[in-house]
């Protein structure tokens, strides 16, 4: 694992406001496939994209509707992992000290919530909610699969996952919250995300063309790694434990 430059660390230590944005590298190592590797087996033929749209809902709500609550069943069975305990040990460590820490997520999955850190600002939605189509009741699923495809609300309507789609904008409140979140940081990082879904994927440059100080953290090289002050290689279970024990002890 690559080790924690001097600079990054310091940086940490004087930053007042942290803002986190995390994707899908975050819940890898809890066993939940990463969006674009979402899809295995008997889903292997579709793109992510071809079933996360309003349309392919519309086309075939009894697939798009099925492939939801498997990944919502995956979940229920997915415990946070280091990354996410880490994160969460960051943001009690800002707080104790009098500063501020957002965690701004892409994820479905709700682990971060679930690893103890307050204040999640969704930006995708989560696999947990179903909405109905009719009357717009919004219903925390936790139960087994569901027995019907789409399953059905109270009022007869169809329900479809409380998620945000391509092509769908993202919720005003959770849109507001993140860009104040990106305007007010002083260390911006992006962690396990490919970096490409927009808007969420223009937060970087927004925290660029403030100077403010950008981290990321990725398994792989993505289009950000060469404009952050530091991008560090590797499992964010690894580096993100490392980063904040070096830090905040
Ligand atoms: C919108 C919920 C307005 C559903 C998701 C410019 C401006 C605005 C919009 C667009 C634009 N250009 C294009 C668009 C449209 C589109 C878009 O961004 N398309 C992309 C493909 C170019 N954006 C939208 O439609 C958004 N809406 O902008 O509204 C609008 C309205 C109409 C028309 C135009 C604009 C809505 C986007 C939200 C879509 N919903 N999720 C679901 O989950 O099923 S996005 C979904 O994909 C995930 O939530 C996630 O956000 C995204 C995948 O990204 P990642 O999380 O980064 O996952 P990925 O697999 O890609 O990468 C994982 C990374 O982790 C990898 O790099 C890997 O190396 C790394 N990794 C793996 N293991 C580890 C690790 N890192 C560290 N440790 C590890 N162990
Ligand atoms: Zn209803």
């Amino acid at each position: 694992m690559e080790s924690i430059p001097d600079e990054l660390r310091a940086a940490v230590h004087a930053a007042r406001h942290v803002t986190v944005l995390t994707g899908a590298g975050v819940s890898a190592e809890s066993g939940l496939p990463t969006f674009r590797d979402a899809l295995t087996g008997s889903w292997a033929k579709f793109d992510p994209q071809e079933l996360a749209t309003p349309a392919a809902f519309q086309r075939n709500p009894e697939r798009v509707s099925r492939w939801y609550d498997e990944r919502r069943c995956h979940c229920a069975a997915a415990r946070p992992n280091a990354a996410h305990a880490a994160l969460a040990a960051w943001q009690t460590w800002q707080e104790r000290r009098g500063a501020r820490f957002v965690v701004l997520t892409q994820n479905v999955d709700r682990l971060h919530q679930l690893a103890g850190s307050r204040n999640v600002i969704e930006l995708h939605g989560s696999l947990w909610v179903w909405r109905c189509l009719d009357c717009n009741a919004e219903n925390e699923e936790h139960g087994p699969a569901f027995p019907i495809h789409p399953p059905r609300c109270a009022c007869g309507g169809v329900r479809r996952p409380g998620v945000v789609w391509f092509g769908e904008n993202l919720p005003l409140a959770a849109l507001t919250a993140a860009q104040e979140a990106v305007e007010a940081c002083d260390l911006f990082v992006s962690v396990g995300t490919s970096a490409l879904v927009e808007p969420a994927a223009s937060f970087l440059g927004e925290a660029l063309t403030r100077g403010t100080r950008t981290l990321e953290v990725n398994l792989e090289p993505t289009p950000i790694s060469s404009v952050v002050d530091w991008s560090l290689r590797g499992r964010a279970g690894a580096i993100l434990p490392a980063l904040v024990a070096s830090v905040a002890g």
